[in-house]
């Protein structure tokens, strides 16, 4: 089984409309201008790069903007222009939620659990109903179908609804979902821990008075998931977050801590009473010998300035040649960071852990909105099988690498704000850019307006 980065093609309409709550990015680039072109081609790169690391990449195509249902529901009736027009002047948010990119952080996109996990040997898939802001909700039923889409052979493949949509169930996918995976010394896989942090359990009545944002992700639509999945309740764990950092700004788990196989590096502010549960806990005792927590202290890295260069935002990979050990993939905003710098130097140097190498990337784009390299790609761990099941244009490639640089190139603004955004003949322009993607990957006609 490998486990497989699938990261979503960044959209034309990338912009900074400062609609992320608890997200200290999105709120401090706030109708900057934004370059979606450059966006784009950053997440091609590093896509590039992984496939180049690990011998595969998958895509998701980005879903089609403005999301128009949204903008006639809120009351916007009439010709496009007179809809774009109207909602930019009465209720510019709106306009910015039915335009946003936001589904390029494919992170929040689903949970997955894979074959060896579940008690039928299928994958499952839930994806997330993002139901904590408007503009990420529109995400969910493209998602959906999408990853119906991508991976539909029932042999292998099982689907669930979205948790409902509700704050009590709100669910912000695979960014608070980490597998430990460890073998024995005969390298055979262990049964897999799978870690759920949440912030919240999602039905209390009140939120004590010193928090400062609502946490995101709920633990009652993490259980959910896990009776769908049919994942063994013994090897799940669920930790809750700490409120504190939550409010320091960690939205997500994914931006405290990150972990691959048998390797988890965390913040030690990241979780609840900052108790060491990696050192303690009974489910992982067992595996003492080979899993390696690497704990990070705030006298090593404070979390305010792992926040400002996102060093728990890289990705940790397994190298083709396995024997070759992991890589580390950061946001080249750690070069910043001396004390960040100095902390991965210890770790690449440290023999007990398997990380031997490491990239920088640049995502700049993306992270002005909150979004480092492991925002945008979800980890989808598929035996050979499987993967041969996968929709054959799910795969980044050699010979669609190019293209879709070069589509890039032709089709995307190098500036963007929302004031563009009442322009119909923006709308013309993404059309006729998605539909030459869908001509690019040799897909029918997935989008709505290529079906009218
Ligand atoms: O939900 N930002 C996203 C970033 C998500 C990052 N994902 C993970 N950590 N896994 C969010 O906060 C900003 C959009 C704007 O302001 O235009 C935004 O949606």
């Amino acid at each position: 089984m490998k486990e497989i980065s699938f990261d979503g093609i960044i959209g034309p309409t990338h912009l900074y409309s400062g609609l992320a709550i608890g997200d200290l990015n999105s709120q401090s680039n706030a109708h900057k201008i934004a370059n979606p072109k450059a966006a784009a081609l950053e997440g091609l790169n590093k896509m590039a790069l992984i496939k180049q690391l690990t011998g595969y990449q998958g895509l998701f195509i980005p879903p089609y903007r403005p999301h128009w249902p949204l903008l006639h529901n809120m009351g916007f009736k009439g010709s496009r222009s007179k809809i774009l027009k109207q909602s930019y002047k009465k209720a510019p948010q709106l306009l910015a939620s039915a335009f946003s990119a936001s589904s390029m952080w494919v992170a929040n996109m689903a949970t997955v659990s894979p074959s060896s996990d579940t008690l039928d040997n299928k994958v499952h898939f839930t994806p997330a109903n993002l139901c904590y802001h408007l503009h990420r909700s529109i995400e969910t039923s493209f998602n959906s179908e999408l990853l119906k889409l991508w991976f539909n052979d029932e042999k292998y493949f099982s689907h669930h609804p979205p948790c409902p949509f509700t704050l009590m169930t709100s669910d912000e996918g695979a960014a608070n979902h980490s597998r430990i995976q460890i073998q024995d010394e005969k390298s055979n896989d262990l049964p897999a821990i799978n870690l759920f942090v949440y912030g919240r359990y999602g039905n209390e009545t009140t939120i004590n008075s010193y928090n400062k944002y609502l946490p995101r992700q709920t633990r009652l639509s993490q259980e959910i998931i896990c009776r769908n999945h049919m994942l063994d309740d013994k090897q799940c764990l669920f930790i809750m977050q700490n409120h504190k950092a939550v409010d320091a700004g960690v939205f997500h788990n994914d931006v405290a801590a990150v972990g691959h196989q048998n390797t988890f590096i965390y913040h030690e502010k990241a979780f609840k009473d900052d108790k060491n549960y990696f050192d303690s806990h009974p489910l992982l005792e067992k595996y003492n010998q080979s899993f390696t927590p690497i704990k990070i202290t705030n006298e090593q890295l404070s979390l305010e300035e792992a926040l400002s260069c996102y060093l728990f935002n890289s990705q940790i990979i397994t190298l083709k040649n396995n024997q070759a050990g992991m890589a580390i993939i950061m946001p080249q905003e750690v070069n910043n960071i001396p004390a960040a710098k100095k902390l991965i130097k210890n770790i690449i140097d440290n023999p007990v852990n398997p990380i031997t190498e490491y990239h920088f990337v640049n995502v700049t784009e993306s992270l002005k909105n909150g979004g480092g390299p492991a925002c945008l790609r979800l980890r989808i761990p598929l035996t050979n099988n499987e993967q041969q099941a996968v929709h054959p244009s799910a795969w980044l490639n050699d010979n669609n690498e190019p293209a879709i640089r070069q589509w890039i190139e032709k089709h995307y603004r190098d500036k963007l704000t929302l004031e563009d955004c009442q322009d119909p003949a923006f709308c013309v322009e993404i059309e006729t850019a998605l539909d030459e993607l869908c001509q690019i990957l040799n897909l029918g006609s997935v989008y709505e307006f290529q079906k009218n």
